[in-house]
């Protein structure tokens, strides 16, 4: 069982993360649907803590319907105590993205908008200081943290904000 379970579109980075943050070793690729099935790994948090994280497949605007590979695998963040929501920072419309994958989660299991709720907005080392504080303006009302895993940039505060939201 997982503590933590990663929600985004396909290539939003999330086995990335899952990589950098455990010894786990999924698949990473720049193309859509790499993950083909979910991976776990055990991150270590400090004080000797830790907590288990979920990367599962992508999901893409009609996944509850059937689309891309469906919402099959939501089951196995339905155990888990909360969701890091994952988008890009190049996404065209991070509200917008967010709100689709909030609504597939609904259509899937509405007790999954019950748990608690953070947002990475990952690759964040491809924006400069000034785009990023323009786009914190336009972020949904939930804990968000700028993040890049290639560049190891707000990993630690990612984790802070996973292990709050996972002892509240
Ligand atoms: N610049 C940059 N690229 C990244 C970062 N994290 C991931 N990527 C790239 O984004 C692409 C997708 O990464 P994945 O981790 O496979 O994405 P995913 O969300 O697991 O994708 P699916 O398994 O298809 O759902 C790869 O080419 C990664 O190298 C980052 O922090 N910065
Ligand atoms: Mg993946």
């Amino acid at each position: 069982m997982a503590d933590v379970g990663l929600v985004g579109f396909p290539n939003a980075g999330k086995s990335t993360l899952l990589s950098v943050v455990s010894a786990a070793k999924p698949e990473i690729a720049d193309y859509p649907f790499t993950t083909l099935t979910p991976n776990l790994g055990i991150v270590s948090y400090r004080d000797n803590r830790s907590f288990v994280m979920a990367d599962i497949p992508g999901i893409i605007e009609g996944a509850s319907e059937g689309k891309g590979l469906g919402i099959r695998f939501l089951r196995h963040i339905e155990r888990n105590s909360m969701l890091l929501f994952m988008i890009p920072c190049d996404s065209d419309d991070i509200l917008k993205e967010y709100q689709v994958l909030l609504n597939e989660l609904k259509q899937y299991n509405p007790e999954l908008l019950d748990k608690n709720r953070i947002l990475a907005i990952t690759k964040s080392d491809m924006i400069d200081d000034e785009l990023m504080e323009e786009m914190k303006l336009t972020l949904p009302d939930i804990p968000s943290v700028f993040v890049s895993s290639v560049a190891n940039k707000n990993i630690d505060k990612l984790k802070d904000l996973i292990w709050l939201g996972l002892n509240d």
